[in-house]
């Protein structure tokens, strides 16, 4: 059996793979919540960048419930390899060494919250773990923040790395919130709110689940099993908003302005709604992957007219936004990444919240049909909800709110299936839904005309 990937085997890899060039034990600073493979791929990469330049930026990563990253990252000291995925030009594999601790847990992440060498918390927990509750991420943070509190310990960075609009808002909010219902001391949550800074981000690189095919590359190239191999585009990008007590990310890329409203309205409305469309109406089309559904010529006629409508009210500088949009299809059409159209279509209760209703009001208040927007609602609710569109089924999206959806769809109550999904949609928006349920369902993959 090949031995695992781990410190010890780092100076036996395959030639032409980049290893860390930093010592690795070291102190972690930064404390990660959600150890998927974007924070991997993202979040890693640049941190990784920080330790060669000789900064502290040494990661603890904490999943708060799956074991899996622990699983996977303990075993081999935390290190992991990034392949780069590009048609023309190969890159070579690279073994990204900022992530030294890998532990599962709220407890161990309130614990590793309130430890005196930790300056930043980052978060990636995807748009369903904004939910309020018990042992949800904002809990988990706050509780960490008042331990730091009451042991008068200096404060943090607190930054969220989903695609959220107003992350940094966002999670300010639910951590004072969650901050409140712990310590009834008014000095704990004042403390919070005078010292701790929640910048928002905006981030960006394509990663997709990684593949057996994927393994068995690493494995090839570095003569060793690396259980946890992470696949990304090259691209990536990470815009935060300056506050003090960041590490110097400038010198690893990071855009570090005054406000990120317009890059996040940007990334949501003008990459990851276009991104679900292609996903959800891709699958009403029969593509398996998203690369595959760029090649779909009346698809992408109604992605570039859905565009269109979304520029129309952005608020953003007209060409600028056409031409960011056009870059975010030339990236999604690279076939070397193999994004799958229901991981991407995942979520979407959640997901169009984010990347769609803002876009409809504004179409709605500007007097502007919603018809497009209405139909990737629609899709979504089909798959989500098991509705036959053109008589087939298509495959099923996994979502918080599946099974309310199937049940509406079930006794053929196709508003109610829009109440479920999307409570939140404007009457017309939930309207205009409906009516593309049953043009969908009638239709089928003709539904799609630009
Ligand atoms: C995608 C995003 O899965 C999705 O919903 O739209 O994860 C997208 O790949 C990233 O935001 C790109 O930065």
């Amino acid at each position: 059996m090949t031995e695992r990937l781990s410190d010890r085997a780092l100076a036996r890899v395959g030639d032409g793979v980049t290893v860390p060039s930093f010592r690795r034990d070291v102190t972690p600073t930064i404390v990660h919540l959600g150890v998927g493979a974007f924070a991997r791929a993202h979040l890693g990469t640049y941190a990784d960048d920080l330790l060669r330049l000789g900064h502290d930026a040494a990661i603890h990563g904490v999943s708060l419930r799956s074991p899996r990253a622990e699983d996977q990252l303990a075993p081999q000291d935390g290190l992991f390899t990034l392949l780069e995925r590009e048609p023309r030009d190969p890159v070579a594999p690279r073994i990204l060494g900022s992530f030294v601790r890998v532990s599962t847990g709220p407890e161990v992440a309130v614990a590793a919250i309130a430890d005196p060498a930790t300056t930043l918390v980052t978060l990636t927990v995807t748009e369903k773990g904004y939910l309020p509750g018990p042992g949800s991420a904002a809990e988990v943070v706050a509780r960490g923040l008042l331990a730091r509190w009451r042991a008068g310990l200096a404060p943090l960075v607190v930054a969220s790395l989903d695609n959220v609009a107003e992350n940094g808002h966002v999670l300010r909010t639910a951590v004072l919130d969650a901050a409140g219902g712990i310590d009834a001391d008014p000095g704990a949550v004042g403390w919070i709110t005078d010292t701790t800074a929640f910048p928002s981000s905006v981030v960006d690189r394509m990663v997709p689940a990684t593949a057996d095919a994927d393994r068995a590359d690493a494995e090839a190239a570095l003569g060793f099993v690396d259980e946890a191999v992470v696949v990304a585009e090259r691209y990536r990008s990470w815009t935060i908003e300056a506050v003090a007590g960041l590490p110097p990310l400038t010198e690893v890329g990071v855009a570090v302005v005054d406000g990120v409203e317009d890059a996040q309205r940007r990334k949501l409305w003008l990459l990851n709604a276009p991104h679900s469309a292609i996903a959800l109406l891709g699958l009403v089309r029969g593509h398996d992957t998203i690369a595959a559904a760029t090649g779909d010529a009346a698809l992408m006629a109604f992605v570039r007219a859905l565009i269109d409508d979304t520029v129309e009210v952005a608020g953003l500088t007209a060409d600028d936004a056409r031409a960011y949009a056009a870059s975010v299809l030339e990236r999604f059409a690279n076939p070397a990444l193999g994004h799958t159209c229901r991981q991407v279509g995942a979520d979407g209760s959640r997901k169009l919240r984010e990347r769609v209703l803002p876009v409809v009001g504004r179409r709605l208040d500007a007097g502007r049909p919603v018809d497009r927007h209405a139909l990737v609602a629609a899709a979504w609710i089909a798959a989500a909800g098991g509705l036959p569109v053109g008589g087939g089924r298509l495959p099923a999206v996994d979502d918080p709110v599946s099974e309310e959806l199937r049940a509406a769809v079930d006794r053929g109550d196709l508003p109610g299936a829009v109440a479920a999904g999307l409570p939140d949609a404007p009457d017309p928006f939930a309207a205009a839904t409906v009516a593309a349920l049953r043009t969908l369902a009638a239709r089928g993959p003709d539904a799609v005309t630009s």
